[in-house]
């Protein structure tokens, strides 16, 4: 067994929590922020037998988008003088960061 460990952008969330309920996929759902743009992701747990992991990376991959965002970032003018400036820094935000690790035991009591 597998455990996978998805994170996704929350724009995703809606279509991903369907495609895993019309492919029979297990998962939890936990809210997480992201520790750079300290915006609201979606992170998932699934555990999973090992033949099934590509398809539900399969499922993954089809329902998370890469998205644009910028963000506003401080930086310095290096013209003499003590001026600061903001710029729009481009960040590129997925589709889904994914972890598969391995899973030494499941129980269900
Ligand atoms: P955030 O940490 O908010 O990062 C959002 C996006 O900002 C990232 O997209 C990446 O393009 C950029 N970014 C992150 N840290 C950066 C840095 N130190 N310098 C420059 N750009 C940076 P993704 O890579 O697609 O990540 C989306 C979200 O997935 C992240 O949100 C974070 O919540 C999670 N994540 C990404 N890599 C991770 C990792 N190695 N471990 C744990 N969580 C991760």
């Amino acid at each position: 067994m597998k455990l996978i460990v998805a994170i996704i952008q929350e724009k995703d969330e809606k279509k991903l929590s369907q495609a895993f309920l019309d492919n029979d996929i297990r998962a939890t759902k936990l809210s997480s922020t992201g520790g750079f743009l300290r915006a609201g992701n979606v992170t998932y747990l699934i555990g999973i037998e090992e033949e099934k992991v590509e398809d539900v990376l399969d499922v993954i991959r089809i329902s998370s988008q890469t998205r644009v965002q910028f963000v506003s970032s401080s930086g310095n003018l290096d013209i003499g003088m003590d001026l600061t400036s903001s710029m729009q820094v481009k960040v590129k935000v997925g589709g889904a960061i994914v972890f598969v690790l391995p899973v030494d035991s499941f129980y269900k009591f």
